[in-house]
């Protein structure tokens, strides 16, 4: 039996279009995904949307909608957004689905027979756009007149009858865990950040509303729903078909949560805390990953600079956009993006770095060996050192997978590609061609062998361009996984014509630096 492998992305509140940061949280988990299951892994990544909450139901009424509606029609946006990205979940969960609401009320029905929830009444200051309650002393009033929280979005008063649940008397297992555990949270900054809050003691939480329907009924007293972030983080509790019998219970404990870091309270704090009150194994890891600025500048409806991941997708390729934005930023920091950034990074690693190098190898090879994979004769040191770099570079690539540092990982496996066309521009085959022909198709064999190890290592950032490349190189479908880079191409193998894979970007003539 393989390793399991469970892997999430957050749930996206599908209040409005899916945004670059969703789209570039997506892009990353996919690629630890497939990086897992390349390595032979039995793995299972889930996305979806996060649907109840009275920010739904504000938004639906400020349009004139049914909250149903509202939901159904970005989610499916959500769902297209997957697609559009390459993604390869393996399920989309919607926090509407009957599923849902049994894991919902089953944790629940767990936490109150533990004795962690019982009712009494709540008055704070509410941030609706993050659904969370705050102290009076979190909050500032601003000459705006309007009172705001910690995060800098506004607040109001609130007072309802509320179930809550005993987070007081989770603060020193928490504490505990996170010492016992030190890869529980990621990065290392976020891991302190929350140590120390935690460290100052935990009130109870409120975890139901009165004031609402929209949302998981209490089990036993439907007056009251459920507070919107029990029932989204049960999410990833609910497509193990935890708590009954399914095929995929064999996935919980998750093994890696990845969310952004405004939202990593509520992960390595309240949902262990739920986990332990029900007596649930904890995920193994949560990795709060930083932000994307709009050329330094937050992305709000209001500036009018929210960027649409598909138009992105659609403009520079969807291969493009996953590599600048797991090449450019250090997973776990905020990153900007800009046009003329995707630009130069793309021409310069993808066209002008692998794309020409993979062309102007196997066009050699098509104009000198037939098209076939060159027959060669013994390989010297060069190419055997060449042809052995990847081992380490897939080894790097391991060990920065794992802790979530997908920028390093590709950082090794382009230290391949550089060190590739330092071997082609030394060796020269053009110039073998008529001096050494026999060394030349040992130089070509080496270059087609290269090409395969590179785009085998490539698959997870870059789906497609990387299976279009293993096509150029004959590579069968079933002999494209990490264990393969222990063979190696057959020499005669017929080849088909080449084709470039990355396109040059060029600036269209008058076009700004619009995009
Ligand atoms: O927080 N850059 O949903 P959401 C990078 N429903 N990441 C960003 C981002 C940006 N500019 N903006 C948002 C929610 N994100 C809850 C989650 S999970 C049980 C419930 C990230 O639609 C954000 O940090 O506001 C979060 O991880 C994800 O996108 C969904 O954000």
């Amino acid at each position: 039996m393989s390793d399991k492998f469970y892997i999430t992305t957050a749930i996206s509140y599908p209040n409005g279009q899916p945004h670059i940061g969703h789209a570039y949280e997506f892009i990353v988990t996919d690629a630890l995904a497939r990086f897992a299951r390349l390595d032979g892994k039995d793995v299972f990544f889930l996305t979806g949307t996060d649907e109840h909450g009275i920010k739904m139901l504000q938004t639906a009424r400020g349009e004139g909608i049914e909250v149903r509606e509202l939901a159904d029609r970005n989610a499916a946006r959500f769902e297209a957004m997957t697609e559009a990205m390459s993604g390869s979940n393996d399920d989309f969960i919607r926090t509407t689905e009957d599923r849902h609401r049994r894991t919902c009320q089953a944790i629940w029905e767990r936490m109150a027979t533990n004795g962690d929830i019982y009712k009494d009444s709540y008055a704070g200051w509410y941030s609706v756009r993050e659904e969370a309650y705050y102290d009076e002393d979190e909050t500032e009033l601003r000459d705006d007149g309007v009172r705001y929280g910690p995060q800098g979005t506004p607040v109001e008063w609130m007072e309802e009858e509320s179930y809550f649940f005993r987070l007081s008397a989770y603060a020193d297992k928490l504490l505990d865990h996170y010492e016992r555990h030190p890869d529980f949270i990621g990065p290392e900054t976020r891991r302190n950040e929350i140590v120390a809050f935690v460290r100052r003691g935990l009130k109870d939480l409120s975890v139901s509303r009165t004031t609402f329907d929209w949302g998981v009924p209490v089990p036993g007293d439907e007056r009251h729903v459920m507070y919107v972030w029990i029932d989204a983080l049960t999410n990833y509790l609910t497509a193990t078909g935890w708590p009954d019998e399914h095929a995929r219970n064999r996935f919980w404990p998750a093994d890696v949560h990845i969310i952004g870091k405004d939202i990593t309270r509520f992960h390595t704090i309240y949902w262990p805390a739920f986990l332990m009150s029900a007596d649930l194994p904890l995920p193994k890891r949560v990795f709060g990953h930083g932000f994307l600025f709009n050329k330094g500048e937050k992305m709000s409806k209001s500036v009018g600079n929210v960027v649409d991941p598909f138009q992105i997708a659609d403009h520079y390729g969807v291969d493009q956009m996953r590599y600048f934005f797991m090449r450019e930023v250090p997973f776990g920091n905020d990153g900007n993006y800009s046009h003329d950034a995707i630009v130069q990074r793309t021409n310069a690693d993808l066209a002008n770095g692998l794309g020409n190098l993979a062309q102007r190898s196997l066009s050699m090879i098509a104009k000198n060996c037939d098209g076939k994979v060159p027959d060669h004769g013994a390989l010297t040191d060069e190419d055997e050192a060449l042809i052995g770099a990847a081992v380490p570079a897939l080894e790097t690539a391991r060990e920065a997978m794992a802790v979530q540092a997908v920028h390093k990982a590709l950082e090794a496996i382009f230290a391949v590609v550089a060190q590739a066309d330092r071997y082609i521009d030394a060796q020269a085959p053009w110039a073998l061609r008529k001096t050494d022909p026999e060394r030349m198709k040992a130089v070509l064999y080496t270059m087609a062998e290269t090409v395969r190890r590179i785009a085998l290592m490539t698959q997870p950032f870059m789906p497609d361009a990387s299976a279009k490349l293993l096509d150029l190189v004959a590579v069968p479908e079933d002999a494209r996984t990490f264990a393969d880079l222990e063979t190696r191409l057959v020499a005669g193998t017929d080849l088909p014509k080449p084709q470039g894979v990355f396109p040059r970007y060029v600036e269209a003539e008058n076009a700004g630096q619009g995009a």
